[in-house]
């Protein structure tokens, strides 16, 4: 970190000895995964910056945004608008729920069979080891799979202004008038909190950021159709989870100026890994950082990700917002028509899901799709049986990994993948 930061933690209220610690596993884990990787494009070093500065320069631009009376909104779902937040100049941060801390902590809470991501959020919160919660002004969670939602019962006690969202669990025109009903309220909530308004003009201004933001992540993708792909999928994940709270212009400038690059090594036949090496698609639950183990293991066997069927990928970012509106409800209601079509696994039935898989598939050209969920998860492990099926119909090989944040099944999961990689070689 280029300055020291213990003032600012201190300020906050985090347990100085208990974040050092996690600071300095998260840093060896960050060397051992990222910087040990070959012939990575130079681009990747801004985002290797900006990991190096998570809980620094980044709080430290928060609280100096604080200061300057803008608002400051964590959310733990792509469910909720990044689009309302900054039309009221507002800054939205995703939150990582990617590590398996403060576990036991947690489960004063929560059951024991309850998914690594929801108890991440207790223990990090818990353990007050997170800038991001002890910065924001409001904390926003939303109704979407059981777990979450009873879990925000016992969070909204522990946690001042926690907002929470209601969804709906059809795609029905019942279920979209609930959606619009709660993207209005939240508007609502967010221009009381800020004390400003939403106007046609700054709400199209931040669906113009939003929007070009998913734009840059969409260019990247399409680059990762070549063989050899010019950039891992570790790297693109990292870049995934960097979306969710690094600074939007600036992001969106530094992914465009990797593709950049990209572009290039595409043109040279520049790749990570070998021309012909087997090609995965990963699709399921989110992968927050700092969740970077199947990944990991996938390409260090080797074999390259070449996309990201997931909230933390291609399922949050794939879809833009009409912004020819002429009116804020206008515009709105093209948000709402953005959000509405995000098919998460909550939401039933769910077809649209099993489709977009077998078009990334077939988009990205994988030699086969590593289905992964955290254990306890239903709703993704329900819907993992019936993907199987029908992409094996297909002649697409499937894996299908349950597992969590430990690393305790490293060793099994690596043996199922190489076994699985050498299958889908064949
Ligand atoms: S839109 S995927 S980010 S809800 S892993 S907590 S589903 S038991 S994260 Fe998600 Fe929004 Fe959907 Fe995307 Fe529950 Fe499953 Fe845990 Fe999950």
């Amino acid at each position: 970190m280029s300055e020291n930061y213990t003032n600012m933690w201190e300020e906050l209220g985090l347990d100085l000895e208990a974040h050092e610690q996690l600071l300095h596993v998260l840093g060896e884990g960050y060397r051992e995964v990222f910087l040990s990787q070959k012939n990575r494009p130079e681009g990747m070093k801004y985002f290797d910056f900006v990991m190096s500065e998570v809980h620094g320069l980044r709080i430290k631009e928060l609280l100096d945004a604080k200061k300057q009376g803008r608002i400051v909104v964590g959310s733990f779902c792509t469910f909720v608008p990044e689009e309302l937040i900054l039309a009221v100049d507002g800054i939205s941060v995703g939150l990582c729920t990617g590590a398996e801390y403060g576990f036991d902590n947690a489960e004063k809470y929560l059951p024991r069979n309850t998914c690594a991501l929801i108890k991440s959020i207790f223990g990090f919160k818990l353990g007050n080891v997170c800038p991001y919660i002890e910065s924001v002004d409001m904390l926003v969670g939303e109704n979407t799979c059981d777990g979450k939602k009873k879990a925000y019962e016992i969070l909204g006690t522990l946690q001042d202004n926690f907002y929470v969202m209601d969804l709906p669990q059809t795609k029905s025109d019942e279920g979209k008038d609930l959606f619009r009903a709660e993207y209005q309220k939240f508007m609502k909530k967010i221009e009381e909190l800020s004390q400003k308004t939403v106007t046609e003009e700054n709400l199209r201004k931040s669906i113009e950021i939003v929007n070009n933001k998913r734009r840059a992540i969409k260019r990247l993708n399409s680059l990762r159709i070549a063989d050899p792909s010019p950039i891992s999928g570790l790297d693109t994940l990292l870049i995934n989870q960097i979306y969710f709270y690094d600074d939007p212009v600036r992001f969106t400038n530094a992914v465009n100026s990797i593709c950049d690059e990209l572009e290039r090594r595409v043109i040279e036949q520049t790749g990570v890994f070998p021309q012909h090496t087997p090609r995965i698609l990963i699709s399921g639950c989110p992968m927050a950082i700092p969740n970077w183990k199947i990944p990991m293991i996938v390409e260090s066997i080797p074999a390259v990700i070449v996309g990201e069927e997931s909230c933390v990928g291609v399922r949050g970012t794939r879809n833009f917002v009409d912004d020819s509106g002429n009116t804020v409800q206008e515009l709105l209601d093209a948000i709402v028509e953005r959000y509405f079509k995000i098919d998460c696994a909550i939401f039933t039935p769910n077809p649209s899901r099993l489709e977009h898989i077998l078009q990334m598939t077939k988009e990205y050209h994988a030699d086969g799709v590593l289905h992964y969920c955290l254990q306890f998860c239903q709703p993704y492990q329900m819907e993992s049986g019936s993907i199987e099926q029908t992409l094996e119909e297909n002649n697409i090989p499937v894996l299908r990994i349950d597992t969590d944040y430990s690393q305790e099944d490293t060793g099994q999961i690596k043996t199922r993948i190489e076994a699985f990689v050498e299958r889908v070689s064949c």
